[in-house]
């Protein structure tokens, strides 16, 4: 008779694998992009804030919402979906390996993406898609805008199912083993994010490219938005998760620890499948033409989500303070002194963690339906932003490129490096403290958001933001300080940093961690949550929009 199987899985320690050539040409192929992309997108932003100040014109004719749509497109969306797709690819080599076939898949993926981004970045610069990142209808864009951004995300599909292929071929391999924490994560963001982008890819073949095309005269808007805000908020998780990869896997081998919960990491990760998506109506609670009860109900699901984030904070804690109790340092706050606070793979994802506090916080006040009222459209959002991707993500992800670009290349990671490294996570965030705490404050006051430099007629309450459109422009310069200092470290780390082994480092369960529940993996399952709960959020809504829509709209011309 066969044995009965137990319900958890023994743990065994899963064997890290190199990666080869060719694998870590992929992934610098995603870096290359990615840096490339912080450069430009950065240099708009500096624009940006001096526009803003009003001290300056840009030259030559040139439209501020080109460049604000450069810049949202370029970071939000480019920058961070390469340098994700990217290390979550060394992620996967690392802990499940690659086929050679799934890795010649894998480059299509990156080549279809990287086409895609070529042509809707053209698009915007040549000033024919000034329609911004979230590019809301009634603006219309060159029908090349929205073929460019299609093709991204259908890159980006190739890449999730070589994910998906190759997690399911070391399931069979090894039957009775738990699979790699890091591979278990990158299938559910990956899983998240294909059941996400199917809202977006619906309104690009549906709705807006036929539209630009002119085979369609009008546009349902209120439409639009929402198969937008139904991608667009499990597209801050996709940018967020990675993060906490790096959080819950890496970080503890960075300061001397152990993960803390394998179990409580996966749960977590299983929350955000389920959580991140029938949510996105938080971002239309003051749009007209939808019912407030299905606004509610997605407000409520929105604090579900707050909730493994919260165990991520806890999970944290627990680390930093085991870790350091470990290391004999005593008291109640005694073990913050073991951290290693001058390296900065620790210290520059650290100050993410810091930032997300207030920025967690501002999401939640975001999220409060009567109280977004005050926010919503006010410059407030684009600091509580600026606070969880620009500051929680952005840190983060340059403190593992400060090892992963090393490990890569096959050099070290100098002290001069990791000094730099110091002196750009500090400039980063003094930048941002002076950025992101004065567009709090003037949203609070009303100061509009998405919007170039006006002084509203002289208007009592447009004087009184002007001071602090000019904190903005202070910290926008050092940002982009920042950022050049940044691309010089990602130059320097590829090109003339002596050659050496960088260490990938993840990090292992304690020896008595309790063994990880069997139904963690019960895929079947969080897939049927995930889809039951999207179709009980959002059925009404999308057929109200839909049976229930004012005449179309023509696009808007300015
Ligand atoms: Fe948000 C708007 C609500 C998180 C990004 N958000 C935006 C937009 C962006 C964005 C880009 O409900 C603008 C979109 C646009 O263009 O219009 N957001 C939330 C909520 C959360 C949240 C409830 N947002 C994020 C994350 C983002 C992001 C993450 C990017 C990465 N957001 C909203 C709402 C709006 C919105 C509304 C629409 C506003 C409007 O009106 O337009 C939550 O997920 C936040 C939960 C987080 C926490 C924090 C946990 C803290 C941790 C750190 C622990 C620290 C440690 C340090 C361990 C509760 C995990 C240790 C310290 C020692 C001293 C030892
Ligand atoms: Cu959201």
């Amino acid at each position: 008779a066969p044995a009965k199987q137990s319900n958890v899985f023994r743990n065994k320690g899963t064997m890290e694998l190199r990666l080869s050539k060719n694998e870590r040409r992929l992934v610098m192929s995603y870096m290359y992009v990615a840096f490339i992309s912080l450069f430009i997108g950065g240099l708009m932003g500096l624009l940006q804030v001096l526009v803003r100040s009003g001290n300056f014109e840009l030259p030559w004719g040139i439209n501020y919402y080109t460049i604000l749509t450069v810049h949202g497109v370029i970071l939000g969306l480019v920058l961070t979906t390469f340098f994700i797709i990217g290390f979550q690819n060394a992620l996967m080599g690392k802990t499940v390996g690659y086929s050679k076939k799934q890795l010649n898949w894998a480059w299509i993926g990156f080549a279809v993406m990287t086409i895609g981004m070529i042509i809707a970045a053209i698009t915007i610069l040549v000033g024919k898609a000034n329609v911004l990142y979230t590019f809301y209808a009634p603006l219309q864009a060159h029908p090349a805008f929205y073929i460019g951004i299609t093709l991204v995300v259908v890159g980006s599909w190739i890449n999730a199912f070589v994910n998906f292929r190759q997690f399911y071929m070391w399931k069979k391999k090894h039957p009775d083993e738990k699979s790699p924490l890091l591979a278990f994560m990158v299938v559910i963001n990956m899983l998240m994010w294909l059941i996400a982008t199917l809202g977006v890819a619906t309104a690009m073949l549906v709705q807006f490219i036929p539209w630009s095309l002119g085979y369609k005269n009008t546009i349902n808007v209120l439409l639009s938005r929402t198969l937008f805000w139904y991608f667009g908020h499990p597209l801050v998780y996709f940018w967020l998760l990675p993060a906490y990869m790096a959080w819950y896997a890496i970080i503890p081998k960075i300061i001397g620890g152990k993960i803390f919960s394998d179990t409580l990491a996966r749960f977590s990760f299983i929350l955000f499948l389920f959580f991140s998506i029938p949510v996105g109506l938080h971002h239309q609670l003051t749009e007209p033409g939808l019912d407030s009860t299905w606004k509610f109900i997605q407000v409520i699901l929105t604090f579900m989500v707050v909730i493994p984030s919260l165990m991520t904070a806890f999970s944290m804690f627990a680390t930093f303070e085991i870790t350091g109790r470990k290391k004999g340092y005593g008291g109640l706050f005694g073990w913050l002194k073991h951290l290693p606070w001058s390296d900065v793979r620790f210290l520059a994802p650290f100050i993410g963690m810091l930032a997300f506090i207030p920025g967690g916080a501002g999401g939640i006040v975001n999220a409060s339906y009567q109280i977004n009222t005050l926010v919503h459209n006010t410059i407030w959002v684009t600091g509580h932003f600026h606070l969880t991707a620009a500051t929680t993500v952005v840190l983060t992800f340059f403190g593992i490129a400060y090892w992963l670009i090393p490990h890569l290349t096959g050099r070290k990671l100098t002290k001069s490096v990791n000094r730099l490294g110091i002196i750009q996570t500090i400039l980063w965030t003094v930048g941002m403290l002076i950025m992101s705490i004065s567009m709090h404050i003037q949203g609070l006051i009303g100061g509009p958001r998405r919007s170039a430099y006006s002084d509203y007629g002289g208007t009592a309450q447009a004087t009184e933001w002007g001071a602090y459109q000019m904190a903005q422009a202070v910290g926008g310069t050092i940002l982009f300080i920042a950022i050049v200092l940044m691309v010089y470290i990602f130059v320097k780390m590829i090109f003339f940093s002596p050659k050496g082994e960088e260490e990938f480092p993840i990090a292992q369960e304690e020896d008595n961690a309790e063994p990880t529940p069997r139904w963690t993996e019960n895929w079947k399952l969080w897939i049927a949550i995930t889809l039951v709960l999207i179709l009980f959020a959002y059925t009404v809504p999308i057929m109200d929009v839909i049976q229930n829509a004012p005449p179309g709209s023509a696009p808007f011309d300015w």
